[in-house]
């Protein structure tokens, strides 16, 4: 079975409204999705994303440019010798950014051409653990709103049927944060999942001086309270406080994730699969975290990051992000307030023509 093509197109998907956390301003999502095509007809799909699709010009130049070098030929199985031929290539460039969102969108289409070719769903032949997985609604309770709209927008979340959500953090006054997160639990009630994300906002005190203000609201995690290379603010952090602390979303492969182990910096590691280097580093890297007994979550990448989570024994919650929907046939399904990893071949998700 060889690759005769790797093709890539973008495509705007425009949000809703305008919205913000503590560091993003975001209008729209710009994506490459990426599909690899085999000489027995199968095709398997990745995509990758930019805020806004800022710059993403680089990015669908750096997929065509390490397919065209070493995608094209090769077997869709060899995903191991494939990744660490781009690793090396890379290496004058950087192991992280541009060329690693590249290689994951490449090594994520290979995989799904691979469940296709073989009719099987991908976490069956990663070697599946489960058939559903933990959830939280995250598109949504932004920094930006006000608080009359975070509340109408958990109880919207509640309805359709979540049992757990996300709630951005990072005000300049720590009243202010506070004042959110508890019309928010106001609304769920006791029972529902609350986690907040600061996105990086802020220096160990500083975060440190909300968690424990945060404490009565009995929160899942608290994500990203410093900036993303402050291992040592991030384990401060949890020795200070009760909460569990989730990071990793911004960090690269496994090299990343393992800094982040070593310094003692997360409850919960949330491996993106962007940043991450596709399934084969996402289960590596989970495996690292398991070594450990460190739970993992995936960020965005919804629909994708199924199949991996259902394989992965320490998986925790899969973050529910709606803003990819239309990129796909199917969409996510959701059974009491828990996602169904789909029967489907490869990722289970196809993309629309
Ligand atoms: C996040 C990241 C990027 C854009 C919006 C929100 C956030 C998350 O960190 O974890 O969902
Ligand atoms: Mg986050």
């Amino acid at each position: 079975m060889q690759i005769t093509e790797v093709t890539t197109r973008r495509v705007e998907l425009p949000l809703a409204r305008p919205i913000g956390t503590a560091i993003h301003a975001m209008r729209s999502v710009g994506c490459v999705i990426v599909e690899v095509r085999t000489d027995d007809g199968v095709v398997g799909g990745g995509h990758l994303f930019t805020l806004n699709g800022d710059r993403l010009g680089a990015f669908d130049e750096m997929v065509r440019g390490l397919a065209e070098a070493f995608v094209v030929g090769r077997d869709p199985h060899d995903t191991g010798a494939i990744w660490a031929d781009v690793w090396r290539a890379v290496n004058p460039t950087g192991h992280a950014g541009v060329t690693i969102a590249a290689l994951s969108a490449l090594d994520v289409a290979c995989w799904d051409a691979v469940g296709r070719a073989h009719g099987m769903p991908l976490h069956k032949l990663f070697g599946a653990v489960r058939s559903e997985l933990d959830t939280y609604a995250s598109s949504g309770l932004w920094l930006s709103d006000p608080i009359d709209h975070l509340q109408a927008e958990a109880q919207r979340f509640l309805d359709a049927g979540f049992r757990a959500m996300k709630i951005r953090v990072g005000s300049p006054d720590v009243r202010t944060d506070v004042e959110r997160v508890r019309a928010v639990r106001d609304v769920i009630g006791p029972d529902a999942g609350l986690l907040a994300d600061a996105n990086q906002a802020f220096r160990a005190t500083e975060a440190i001086r909300l968690g424990r203000r945060l404490e009565e609201f009995d929160l899942v995690w608290l994500e990203e309270p410093c900036a993303t290379h402050d291992l040592a603010g991030h384990r401060r952090v949890r020795d200070a406080l009760d909460v569990a602390v989730a990071t990793g979303e911004t960090e690269y492969t496994r090299y990343g994730l393992q800094r982040m182990i070593e310094a003692g910096a997360a409850d919960v590691l949330m491996p993106d699969l962007q940043r991450i280097g596709g399934f084969t580093e996402f289960r590596r890297s989970a495996a690292a975290a398991a070594a450990v007994d460190l739970p993992v979550s995936s960020h965005f990448f919804t629909e994708q990051s199924l199949c991996v989570m259902a394989a992965t024994e320490n998986a925790t919650f899969v973050e529910h992000v709606d803003w990819f929907a239309e990129l796909f046939e199917e969409a996510p399904e959701l059974r009491d307030g828990r996602l169904v990893v789909p029967d489907r071949p490869g990722t289970g998700f196809t993309y629309r023509v």
